[in-house]
């Protein structure tokens, strides 16, 4: 018996199972508001303990990628609350990811044509997904970003709270801040792309102090039982790195412990890929992490993420290395992956092709067990 498919407290909402669909970018919302399949699309999906929705942007601002959606438009909330309604209905739960790209963006994705913003004006060496005038989707370099004032860094600690409360008025049992993968919170954490001078740039209490206000205000907003929060020590996505990532993680570890929460959130390695991937002098040790936000206090759950299989994900909660498992890639093929993941049934391959952007197909097609067997 193991403890994956068995029911675990978060907050005050009670999980079926300890399986988490993983944050999943799937550009299928235009305007910034979910588009007409995203009600099935996570309908289907409710099986598992916890549904965590793609980056959803605070404002128009933190948008960076063509089509995704946000949280900024009476229309969106509008659109959002169909989708915590049929996935309660389904017995399910939802949180929504809170997102900032900051530098990961482009001026034609921006409000007014604008660059982008940053800590810093350090143009990131990746680029991003654009939908030129046509209607034909491509890559674009991200734009060169300027630096935020330290008024306008007041200002987005607040976005981001006004977002978490956008999204309980959508019927969200809880927001993620997407603290990971080179977004905006990752910029000012790392030392690749943070080289301010003032209290949010240098030594490490400075590089983590946005991200320690914005869990602040969030929490304030909304509870800290109803606040996620992911973070990737060391992943290289989107250009973001950092000198020493254990200093800064043990460092961060006790920052947010001070404040409570429902999850912590990690990506282990490189997102998407090497599991082994790490950045700094000494490969990346996670139980430190842990062992430095469980000493100093923090009792959120423990949730994992990044190339998980059934048997890894078994060891993780069996061993108590975390409480929570949450599936990327396996969600967006499997609607029912934690049924089949219980039952040790086959799973289906996703396809990279309609990953991104697109209608139906790839999205909420992909067949359940029952579905299969009836064929
Ligand atoms: C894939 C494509 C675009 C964005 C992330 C929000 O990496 C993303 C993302 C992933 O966190």
């Amino acid at each position: 018996m193991t403890k994956l498919f068995e029911p675990f407290k978060l907050g005050d909402i009670k999980l079926k199972n300890r399986v988490v669909m993983a944050p999943l970018t799937r550009n299928r919302s235009p305007n910034a508001i979910p588009g007409p399949h995203a009600v099935e699309y996570y309908r289907q999906r409710a099986g598992a303990g916890l549904l965590i929705t793609e980056g959803t942007a605070i404002t128009h601002q933190g948008q960076g990628y063509a089509d995704v959606p946000g949280l900024y438009k009476a229309e969106a909330i509008e659109a959002w609350k169909k989708v915590t309604d049929a996935v309660h209905k389904a017995g399910g739960h939802i949180f929504t990811q809170i997102w900032h790209v900051g530098r990961v963006s482009h001026t034609s994705l921006q409000p007014n044509g604008d660059a982008p913003v940053a800590p810093s004006a350090v143009t990131a060496k990746s680029k991003t997904y654009v939908i030129n005038a046509d209607g034909s989707g491509g890559f674009v370099e991200t734009s060169e970003p300027r630096a935020l004032t330290l008024e306008e860094i007041k200002t987005t600690v607040q976005d981001y709270a006004h977002a978490a409360k956008a999204a309980i008025e959508a019927g969200f049992d809880g927001v993620e801040i997407h603290g990971a993968n080179g977004y905006l919170i990752g910029q000012f954490l790392k030392s690749g792309a943070n080289k301010r001078i003032d209290e949010y740039g240098g030594p490490i209490e400075n590089r983590a102090r946005f991200l320690v206000e914005v869990v602040e205000a969030v929490v304030a907003a909304v509870g800290g039982a109803r606040t996620g929060l992911r973070l990737s020590p060391v992943t290289p996505a989107n250009d973001i790195s950092d000198d020493d990532p254990q200093a800064l993680y043990d460092y961060v570890a006790k920052a947010i412990a001070a404040h409570p929460l429902a999850y912590v959130h990690v990506i282990e390695g490189a997102t998407g890929g090497d599991r082994d991937f790490t950045q700094g002098p000494k490969p990346f040790d996670y139980a430190a992490f842990k062992n430095a936000y469980r000493q100093a206090g923090g009792k959120a759950a423990w949730m994992v993420n990044n190339g998980y299989t059934r048997d890894l994900a078994i060891d993780a909660v069996d061993s108590d290395r975390a409480d929570l498992v949450a599936f990327g890639k396996l969600y967006i093929a499997n609607p029912d992956l934690a049924e089949r993941l219980e039952k040790n049934a086959p799973l289906n391959t996703p396809d990279q092709q309609t990953f991104y952007g697109g209608g139906a197909k790839g999205y909420i097609d992909y067949p359940s067990l029952n579905e299969s067997n009836a064929a």
